[in-house]
């Protein structure tokens, strides 16, 4: 298994069903959870561990997913009142290596994520019919549709939360001390996973 992609990439179909984008939603809806119980009782040490060698830590995981959820969000408010509104891109590599996410709690940004995911997913459950084609535009990756969008977040929250959940197997095998001797080596950079 590629440990960047522990449920593999993103595939798009090229269109969804009603069911589908039920489902996607419930995933959106559940991610603050399912993010939440991947964290919960991690030691500083382990927040502070990469995921793997040469990724971002959990820590940085955490802050990312609101960082990248925050700018989507963001991104389909545009896209429903805006004409194929051009959207704003984000280094998420730096993002990720600025102070806040390297410093602040966990919880800080899960309680955001939280928040922000009550407010998607009701505006996720209020879109219909053409609305889902509504698009905005990428600089360089060109238009991508509301529908498309709802499947890749819904992805890219299972994605990061499996980065968790797959340290945390290697931790336990490891055994309780591990942790410790990734954190020395300052390896918390380079992350190219979303
Ligand atoms: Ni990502």
């Amino acid at each position: 298994m590629d440990p960047r992609y522990p449920i593999g990439r993103f595939e798009w179909a090229g269109s969804s069903t009603d069911e589908q984008r039920r489902h996607w939603i419930g995933e959106i809806a559940d991610l603050p959870a399912a993010l939440r119980d991947a964290v919960d009782g991690l030691t500083a040490q382990q927040l502070d561990t990469p995921y793997r060698e040469g990724g971002w830590t959990v820590r940085q995981l955490v802050h990312h997913v609101a960082d990248s959820h925050m700018n989507c969000y963001a991104r389909c408010k545009l896209a429903l009142t805006e004409e194929e509104p051009t959207i704003k891109p984000y280094d998420e590599k730096l993002w990720a290596e600025t102070p806040d996410s390297l410093a602040v709690p966990c919880d800080v940004s899960l309680s955001l994520i939280d928040a922000l995911h009550t407010r998607w997913v009701a505006l996720w459950m209020s879109l219909a019919g053409e609305q889902w084609a509504r698009n905005y535009r990428h600089p360089e990756r060109g238009l991508t549709s509301l529908e498309t969008t709802l499947a890749l977040y819904a992805w890219h929250g299972r994605h990061h939360t499996a980065h968790v959940t797959e340290l945390r197997k290697s931790l336990e095998n490891l055994g309780p001390a591990a942790g410790h001797r990734q954190t020395a080596g300052g390896a918390r950079t380079g992350g190219n996973d979303s």
